[in-house]
């Protein structure tokens, strides 16, 4: 093949690699057998270096991404920088909706907070021209998408529900956001929080749910709204979002803080 025609290296490109790389080697490191190990404590990672023990050839992108793809779940930086704001998770058929929808909470379900609609008002702070709050109203008043997408818990369950709602990219643009921001951090009603990536705040399934299988999302479903995002793993789906906030400061989350991955992917 002539060199000219082969993909760009997208890795070796960025200021960054050298970092990347030795934050993804640490985790990969973990994971070796022993000689591996070994050989790669000598060494350290150098591209070559992650080659080899990934068995991916990093001359193109798709070598690069296929062994980045190896420590991923690991890393939130390699994360971030792997996510496709244009890559669509897959949707189902509506025969396909788990009917009962499964709850889960850090609480059983009686403790679900009840949050009264007429009362409710959305806060909206930080890095955003408009920090005025939201009544339910107004939200159900702008132009609504609906999903049915899979919901994957790391606690080892999946279902598939239907989740309607305002796209949060329209929302983040109406209140004025600054788009290019590093988080987007949600309070809930209960003692819940989460934070996310501005990529994923912005990307086209990413919604502000108001809405569950056609009907006003119920409370144990996080009622009044929740963030839905079929990219995300459930603990970074908040329900009974309170306060959205826009930042570059690192928010963490509920689980998050406790050990889970804070990107999070799905
Ligand atoms: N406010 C709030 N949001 C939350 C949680 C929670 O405890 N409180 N749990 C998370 C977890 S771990 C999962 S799997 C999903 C469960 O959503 P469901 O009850 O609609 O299945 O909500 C997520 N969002
Ligand atoms: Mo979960």
């Amino acid at each position: 093949m002539n060199p000219q025609s082969k993909p760009k290296n997208r890795l070796a490109a960025r200021p960054d690699a050298a970092e990347i790389l030795r934050e993804a080697g640490g985790l990969l490191e973990k994971r070796l057998p022993q000689p591996a190990r070994r050989a790669f404590l000598r060494r350290g990672l150098t591209l070559g270096g992650l080659a080899m023990l990934s068995g991916c050839s990093l001359a193109d992108d798709e070598g690069v991404e296929r062994a980045l793809a190896t420590v991923s779940r690991w890393n939130d930086r390699v994360q971030g920088w792997l996510f496709d704001p244009t890559q669509l998770a897959p949707t189902y058929p509506e025969s396909m909706i788990a009917r009962p929808f499964p709850f889960n909470a850090y609480y059983g379900i009686d403790q679900a907070p009840r949050v009264d609609e007429e009362s409710f008002r959305l806060e909206v702070s930080g890095l955003v021209a408009d920090r005025r709050a939201w009544r339910l109203e107004e939200l159900r008043a702008m132009a609504q998408a609906e999903q049915v997408t899979r919901h994957i818990c790391v606690e080892g369950w999946s279902a598939i529900g239907k989740w309607g709602g305002v796209p949060f990219a329209d929302f983040l643009k109406r209140v004025g956001a600054d788009l290019s921001a590093r988080y987007v951090g949600f309070k809930c009603a209960d003692d819940y929080y989460t934070s996310i990536d501005m990529p994923t705040a912005l990307h086209p399934q990413t919604i502000l749910a108001l809405t569950y299988d056609g009907r006003t999302l119920p409370r144990e479903y996080g009622f009044p709204m929740k963030l839905r995002m079929p990219t995300k793993l459930g603990y970074k789906n908040p329900k009974h979002v309170q306060a959205i906030f826009v930042t570059n400061t690192y928010p963490g989350g509920y689980w998050e803080d406790q050990g889970y991955n804070w990107f999070g992917g799905s």
